[in-house]
C-alpha cells in the first residue's frame, strides 16, 4: 500500500494544551507522525509519495470561508500585536451568548474553536493545509484505482467542523477526502472512525447527508472527550437520517467488545453499499496510550485490518490520533497490512 507524507507536519509543533487543570506539553507532536512513517518504511508497505498541492478550492467544499481565512491569517493577527508565542483560545460562545463574530483575535478564536486543545503557531497553516494535501493526493491515487492508500496525515482531523477547530484537529482532512470523491462523481462514500475519540466533526458535517454513511467506534460521551457529541441515539436528520450510527463503549474495552462493534459497524457499511470507504485512523484504542481508555493489543490492528479489508472496498486510510509514540508505528501500519493481507 502506498503512503501519502509530507515533511512540512514538523511546522506544527505546539507546546501546550490544557489538561486536567493544567497546561501540559501536547501530546500531539511531531514524533507520532515520525514514528508510523519509519513502520512504513521498514517493513516495505509500499512506497512513500509526497502530496500534491489542491489549494483551497477542495477546503471550501467543506469547511466555512469566515474558518478558513481566519486560519490562514491568525498568526500574523497574533503578532501585528506583538506576541510571539503559541496561540490557545479561552472563551467560547455557549448557550444563551451571541453568535455575533467579535473584531479581536482573541474573540476570533474562541468563535473558531471549541477547545483549548488547537494551539496555532508559525507552521500551523502550512502544516495544516500540507495534512489535507496528504488526504486529497491520497484520494487522487484511489481515484486512480488503487485498492487502499494511506493518507499519513498530521494534525488530525476528525473534530474539526465546517467552523470549528479542537482537539487537536484544523481541518477535517477525511471529510474533505470524502467530499472530493463525491466531487468527482461517487454517489455514496461511507466513513468509518475506529479512533478512540468520538469524530464529532465529521458526524456534524455530514449529519444532514445520504451521501455519506459517517460510522464511530469511541469512548463513551458520558465519560469521555469530546463529551459533547457520539451517543448512540444521535442518527442523522432530515434525508440524512438514518445515515450515522455512533457505537459509544465503556472505559476498559478490549478486542473482544470492540470487534463486535467494528463488526456492526460494517454490516452497515456493507448494507450502505458505498463506492468508497474512508477509514479515519487513530491508534489511541492501544491499551498504552496515555490519554484513553481502551485495552486493545498490537496483535488486534491486524485483524481490525483484515475486518475492513474483508469489507471489498476500495479504502483510503487518513491517520488521526494515537499518543503512545513508541508503539504507534507499530499499531498503524499493522491495520494496514492486516487490510493488504486480505485480497
Ligand atoms: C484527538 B484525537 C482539551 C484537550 C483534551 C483532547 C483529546 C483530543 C484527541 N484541551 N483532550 O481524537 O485523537
Ligand atoms: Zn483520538
Amino acid at each position: 500500500m502506498l503512503t501519502i507524507y509530507s515533511d512540512d507536519h514538523h511546522l506544527h509543533h505546539g507546546k501546550f494544551e490544557l489538561i486536567d487543570g493544567q497546561l501540559t506539553p501536547c501530546f500531539e507532536k511531531p514524533s507520532r507522525a515520525d514514528m508510523v512513517l519509519a513502520r512504513a518504511q521498514k517493513v516495505n508497505l509500499g512506497g512513500v509519495a509526497a502530496p500534491r498541492e489542491f489549494g483551497l478550492e477542495p477546503i471550501l467544499r467543506v469547511h466555512d470561508s469566515g474558518f478558513v481565512h481566519f486560519l490562514k491569517g491568525a498568526w500574523a493577527e497574533w503578532q501585528a500585536m506583538g506576541r510571539d508565542y503559541d496561540m490557545l483560545p479561552f472563551t467560547w460562545p455557549n448557550r444563551r451568548l451571541r453568535q455575533t463574530i467579535p473584531d479581536c483575535i482573541d474573540g476570533k478564536f474562541g468563535y473558531y474553536s471549541f477547545d483549548a486543545g488547537v494551539p496555532i503557531t508559525a507552521g500551523t497553516w502550512q502544516a495544516v493545509s500540507s495534512s489535507v494535501n496528504v488526504a486529497l493526493t491520497g484520494q487522487a491515487e484511489l481515484a486512480k484505482g488503487a485498492r487502499g492508500v494511506f493518507s499519513l496525515c498530521r494534525p488530525p482531523g476528525h473534530h474539526a467542523a465546517a467552523d470549528y477547530m479542537g482537539g487537536y484537529c484544523y481541518f477535517n482532512n477525511a471529510a474533505i477526502a470524502a467530499q472530493a470523491c463525491l466531487d468527482q462523481g461517487a454517489a455514496r462514500v461511507a466513513i468509518l472512525d475506529v479512533d478512540y475519540h468520538h469524530g464529532n466533526g465529521t458526524q456534524d458535517i455530514f449529519y444532514d447527508r445520504a451521501d455519506v454513511l459517517f460510522t464511530s467506534i469511541h469512548g463513551d460521551p458520558r465519560f469521555e472527550y469530546p463529551f459533547f457529541l457520539g451517543y448512540a441515539d444521535e442518527k442523522g436528520v432530515g434525508v440524512g437520517e438514518g445515515f450515522n450510527f455512533n457505537y459509544p463503549l465503556a472505559a476498559g474495552s478490549d478486542w473482544s467488545v470492540w470487534s463486535l462493534a467494528l463488526a456492526a459497524a460494517c454490516r452497515q457499511i456493507a448494507a450502505y453499499g458505498p463506492d468508497v470507504l474512508i477509514v479515519s485512523l487513530g491508534v489511541d484504542t492501544f491499551k498504552e496510550d496515555p490519554i484513553s481508555q481502551f485495552k486493545l493489543d498490537s496483535p488486534d490492528y491486524l485483524r481490525m485490518g483484515e475486518t475492513i479489508g474483508k469489507l471489498g472496498l476500495q479504502t483510503l486510510f487518513v491517520m488521526e490520533g494515537g499518543y503512545a509514540v513508541e508503539e504507534i508505528g507499530i499499531n498503524a501500519i499493522n491495520v494496514l497490512q492486516g487490510f493488504d493481507s486480505v485480497q
